[in-house]
């Protein structure tokens, strides 16, 4: 029987993934979802509606074309249903790089200098000690992990954080909220890469953030709803934080009046600090099609229990 894929993304153009899903499952019968369409054996799907979940009981597995999978978490899904998230798939050296950049920069002070060189002034600031340098990075999977390996080549003191134990050579590890404290303490720029979840949303407010050393540094690239927003403003503004680059919002696209476009200790970019890669992803998805079918088991399979 010929096997059929459902693909659903209402925020982007289909033919583009039609065409990789095509190309990486010959044979298959690959069509972009519409209401009351024929159901599919698996769903391909980037923030689909509820619709998409009801009409398709039988799905074999849902495939997340993102690695965060809060959207579909919000849905009301078939209790059997295998919702299986993106393994990295490009995104990690994405990620590592776009936090290395914001780390790096905050630590060398180039806005600072950027600043200087507006008015030509030559001013050498004094060299930041790598004990002032630590870097805590909030959640050690698939990408806290590569992000926190990255940093350590710059010999920073990094430490991470996760909800059950983790070993990862190099970085000193924190684990649940016990812990959470000590190392928020200890963290001169911190890094969030959580997934969102219950237990996550809102863990960027007040009563976390003012535990970070005066003067520390926050780099948002996981969801905006893990930081509340209103918090963070009033700790840029008290000093506290020395300022923070924020990659994604409460609600995206950030409105155009937003008091963070315009804050002056503020990076903003739009979501792109690990951009879904289509050609790896659709073939990562591809190859886990055909371990499903041929009945192995497959990395990435989502714990609705945990949220992630
Ligand atoms: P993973 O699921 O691989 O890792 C999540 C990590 O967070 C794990 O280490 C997990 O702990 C930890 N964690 C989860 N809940 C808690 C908690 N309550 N307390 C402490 N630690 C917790 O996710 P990824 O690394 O692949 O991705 C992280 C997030 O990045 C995604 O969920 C997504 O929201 C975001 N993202 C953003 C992108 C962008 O462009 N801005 C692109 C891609 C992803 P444990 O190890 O114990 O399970
Ligand atoms: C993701 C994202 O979760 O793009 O993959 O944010």
């Amino acid at each position: 029987m010929t096997l059929r894929v459902s693909y659903c993304d209402p925020s982007s153009a289909p033919e583009p993934w039609l065409e990789a899903l095509r190309r990486h499952l010959p044979g298959a019968c690959i069509e972009a979802w519409t209401d009351g369409a024929e159901p599919a054996d698996y769903g391909v799907a980037w923030s689909p509606p509820q619709a998409f979940i009801d009409q398709q009981p039988q799905l074999k597995a849902l495939f997340n074309v993102g690695a965060g999978v809060d959207k579909l978490m919000r849905l009301r899904l078939q209790p059997q249903l295998r919702v299986i998230r993106l393994d990295d798939a490009g995104m990690g050296v994405q990620m590592a790089e776009y936090v290395c950049h914001a780390v790096i920069g905050h630590f060398r002070e180039f806005s600072a200098y950027a600043e200087q060189a507006a008015t030509g002034v030559w001013l050498r600031r004094p060299a930041r000690p790598r004990a002032l340098s630590a870097v805590g990075v909030l959640g050690l999977g698939v990408l806290g992990t590569r992000v926190a390996q990255a940093l350590r080549q710059f010999d920073y003191p990094v430490h991470g954080w996760s909800r059950t134990g983790r070993d990862v050579q190099g970085i000193r590890c924190f684990t649940g909220s016990a812990q959470l404290p000590a190392f928020l303490a200890a963290s001169h720029a911190l890094v969030c890469l959580l997934p969102l979840t219950p237990d996550t949303c809102g863990i960027l407010g007040r009563a976390n953030l003012t535990q970070l050393p005066k003067g520390a540094y926050l780099v948002n690239v996981a969801r905006g709803d893990l930081v509340v927003e209103d918090d963070l403003l009033t700790l840029l503004d008290s000093g506290h934080l020395a300022g923070a680059t924020l990659d994604v919002f409460r609600n995206e696209p950030l409105p155009g009046m937003h008091a963070l476009w315009r804050h002056p200790k503020i990076r903003v970019t739009p979501h792109i600090s690990a951009q879904t890669l289509r050609d790896e992803s659709i073939a990562q998805i591809a190859g886990k099609i055909r371990a499903l079918e041929r009945g192995e088991p497959v990395a990435g399979i989502v714990d609705p229990q945990r949220g992630y």
